[in-house]
């Protein structure tokens, strides 16, 4: 029987990844905007996700579908012809996130050990991908998004940002606890250039705290993102570190990232000073 809200073996998502853990992402796909083609051999996949624990990664974010600005979206065919394989050679012995919107795909991982859904259309893409997360007791990323990857960042508009970011992510929490997933297993993300300008990312960044007063954990993704290049870096590791400190400094939970001993090492003096 899958765990319920008030079963008491359900272990909050702030015990099981306590402040700050660093999530590793392993694109398997041809297009993603800073590593993509790097991981589509399963072989070579896999033994990144091993490395990226053995650094100190306390989960890692296996992805079968882009979603840098423009791209359009892959089958659930192809997403699990790129994901299985690596789920497969990983065998239940490393901490999974899966990223993904389709219910099919978020199924065939969780039964592969895939223990956290990570969704950055926040349970709107697919009808079916809440009652999957609900019935394994999985662990759920609710991202922010304006638009789609295809037209997101077409001239992003908001009144203001930080309102409307935690507005929405406060009724996708009520619906996906509607559909019977545990409050206590969700975390939030605000979705860093995901329709949004430099300004709107940096807006959302120094009022973090409008997100936390939602009172769940927060994922932060900034770790190569364009933001970066925008503000001068020259250096995308550097500059990504940078964003993830500032934002664990600010109150988010796990930062997700592609350079995860740099991360966890910078994390680790941080938290020394908290
Ligand atoms: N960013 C990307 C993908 N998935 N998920 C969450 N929760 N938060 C993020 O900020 C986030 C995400 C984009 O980065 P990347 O995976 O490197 O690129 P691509 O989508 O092109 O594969």
């Amino acid at each position: 029987m899958p765990p319920s809200c008030n079963h008491p073996l359900v272990t909050p998502i702030e015990e099981r990844f306590p402040r700050p853990s660093v999530m590793g992402v392993v694109n398997v796909t041809p297009d993603s905007f800073s590593d993509g083609g790097v991981h589509l051999d399963p072989d070579v996949a896999a033994a990144a996700a091993r490395r990226m624990v053995a650094e100190g990664a306390a989960i890692v974010d296996v992805g079968g579908e882009s979603t840098r600005p423009g791209s359009d979206g892959v089958s659930a065919d192809e997403e699990l012809r790129r994901i299985v394989p690596v789920l497969e050679r990983l065998n239940g012995e490393v901490p999974v996130s899966i990223d993904t919107a389709k219910a099919e795909v978020a199924r065939r991982a969780l039964a592969l050990g895939a223990e956290l859904v990570n969704d950055v259309t926040a349970l709107r893409g697919d009808p079916e991908l809440a009652g999957v997360v609900a019935d394994a007791g999985a662990y759920l990323c609710l991202m922010h998004m304006q638009g789609t990857p295809r037209t997101m960042q077409q001239e992003p508009h908001y009144d203001d940002v930080a309102s409307e970011v935690a507005a929405f992510l406060e009724e996708r929490l009520a619906f996906a606890v509607s559909q019977g997933v545990a409050e206590e297993r969700i975390c939030l993300d605000p979705g860093i250039g995901f329709g949004k300008t430099v300004e709107h990312n940096l807006e959302l960044m120094r009022r973090l705290d409008v997100l936390l007063a939602l009172g769940r954990p927060l994922l932060i993704g900034f770790s190569r993102k364009s933001t970066l290049k925008r503000l001068g870096a020259d250096d995308l590791v550097s500059a990504s570190v940078g964003a993830a400190i500032a934002a664990y400094e600010r109150g988010a939970t796990i930062l997700r990232v592609h350079d995860v001993a740099a991360h966890v090492d910078a994390l680790r003096v941080a938290k020394a000073f908290a």
